[in-house]
């Protein structure tokens, strides 16, 4: 099977493995079906061609520092699903706390920022795309806040931070229109 793999195109190799992934797969990402990247209700050769085409992209880490005056720098974070942020601490107490206007949304995280806990690790759900707004609690009113921007990474299928042939397998394996 690999060795028709490493020679045949992509989808004809694909499709050869449709038994496997049927049996397999579990899991999505997408607000669709599983392996409905694009997303539009139907899985098809655009999925297919999506995967391909973000091949090998991995889940990052963005690093936040918290102090050095009343800021978080970088205040703005791009990210995508399935990323971290992860806060340094770097002088003064603070918190970094999810919400807006100043208030916890208690939904994503409150953690401490000082001497005695100098990094928080925040691993942004898979499922999620859109804004998470944070902000440090003693000092907010100072404008010590920051946005986290989530962008979609629909294309890690597995959701396990890595666009690789188990993603090909997920799109192939919920082939056609979702249900
Ligand atoms: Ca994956
Ligand atoms: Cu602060």
């Amino acid at each position: 099977m690999l060795s028709i793999c490493r020679y045949a195109p992509v989808v004809v190799c694909s499709l050869g493995l449709l038994g496997w992934a049927s049996a397999g797969f579990a899991g999505s990402t997408s607000p669709g079906c599983p392996g409905d990247v694009s997303p539009d209700g139907v899985v098809n050769v655009v999925d297919l061609l999506a995967v391909i085409g973000r091949w090998g992209d991995i889940a990052d880490t963005h690093e936040v520092n918290a102090g050095g005056g009343f800021v978080f720098s970088p205040s703005t974070i791009n990210a995508k699903s399935g990323d971290s942020v992860h806060w340094n601490w770097l002088s003064d107490n603070h918190t970094t706390t999810s919400g807006t206007g100043c208030t916890p949304d208690g939904v994503f995280f409150d953690a401490p920022l000082n001497t005695f806990d100098r990094e928080f690790t925040f691993p942004i759900p898979s499922d999620f795309v859109g804004q998470i707004p944070f902000f440090c609690q003693p000092h907010c009113f100072f404008g010590m806040t920051g946005v986290i921007n989530v962008a979609p990474f629909w294309e890690d299928v597995t959701a396990n931070g890595v666009v690789d042939v188990q993603d090909l397998l997920g799109v192939i394996g919920g082939w056609g229109p979702c249900k």
